[in-house]
């Protein structure tokens, strides 16, 4: 009997949306994972929806800045960087369309969506609500990337302040969602791996006692009610990601398609289908 091959072709749309604050990785996040699937041949794109960004290793497919510039909103409008950035994204909303129409040639794909680093736009403007519920609109599964620096491990108040805007971002925007903490390479130079694994599923009442050590006795029952805060939700745990740790990228990678149910979709086609379309 001759060997039939079959060749699995996702369907359906997908997107990570890779969120976090200004520094904390994102873009090298993107460009970690864009060189990762061009590695085990799996097809991503990157679209730059961050109208301050200025140079990318991988061309983005879509670009907000052709949309709009920062740059340009600064100088015709006399907006400051924040503001400037605000009026960009809402400019975007008004301007959906454009967005629409981009993303009409990547009807069946997986796009990294590389974001501003304003976190206001996560925790409590609607701005990155809308464009969630606008994508999910369009039949994308979307899935929230929240970047943490992991330099902030060093200091558990700045662990604590990172880890109530993870979870103000999963509140605002109701999307599937993983938090990864970046730039492990640095971290895990200085500490080794079994004393972190503390900050990667927090267990906030006992982080508080290092806190508390760092505090003003007057601090200690407001550094109390935010951890109980914390432990309330319960749903922040990190993923480490060391770029630099092939298994690591990998790990990080599935976990976010975990979370959108990418590769569930999947559909056995015969391999002649399959080349009639990928030579058209
Ligand atoms: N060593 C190391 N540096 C990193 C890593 N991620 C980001 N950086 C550095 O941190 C800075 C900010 O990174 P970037 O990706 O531009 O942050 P963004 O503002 O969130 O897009 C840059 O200087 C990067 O080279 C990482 O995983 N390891
Ligand atoms: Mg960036």
């Amino acid at each position: 009997m001759e060997a039939i091959t079959w060749v699995l072709v996702h369907r359906g749309k997908h997107v990570q949306l890779v969120m976090g604050p200004a520094g904390s990785g994102k873009s090298t996040y993107c460009r970690t994972m864009m060189a990762h699937c061009e590695n085990i041949k799996r097809k991503v794109h990157l679209v730059n929806l961050d109208p301050a960004a200025e140079y990318f290793e991988y061309e983005p497919s879509i670009d907000i800045r052709d949309l709009i510039t920062l740059e340009d909103v600064m100088e015709e409008l006399d907006f400051g960087p924040n503001g400037g950035l605000i009026y960009c994204m809402e400019f975007l909303l008004n301007n959906i369309d454009w967005l629409e129409e981009e993303l009409g040639d990547y009807d069946d794909d997986y796009l990294i969506f590389d974001c501003p680093g304003q976190i206001e736009l996560y925790t409590h403007f609607p701005i990155m609500r809308d464009i969630c519920g606008t994508l999910q609109k369009w039949n994308f599964a979307v899935c929230g990337v929240y970047i943490l620096d992991s330099q902030f491990v060093e200091d558990t108040s700045k662990y604590f302040a990172g880890v109530m805007t993870a979870t103000a971002a999963m509140i605002n925007l109701e999307i599937p969602h993983i938090n990864v903490l970046s730039k492990m390479d640095l971290l895990l130079k200085k500490a080794k791996q079994e004393d972190l694994a503390q900050y990667f599923d927090p267990d906030p009442l006992l982080l508080t006692e290092d806190v508390n050590r760092k505090t003003r006795p007057k601090f200690h029952s407001l550094n109390r009610a935010v951890a109980h805060l914390i432990d309330d939700y319960s749903m922040v745990s990190f993923i480490p990601l060391d770029v630099t740790d092939e298994d690591s990228i990998d790990y990080v990678m599935s976990s976010a398609d975990n979370a959108i149910q990418y590769g569930e979709d999947v559909e056995p086609k015969e391999p002649q289908e399959f080349d009639v379309e990928a030579t058209e």
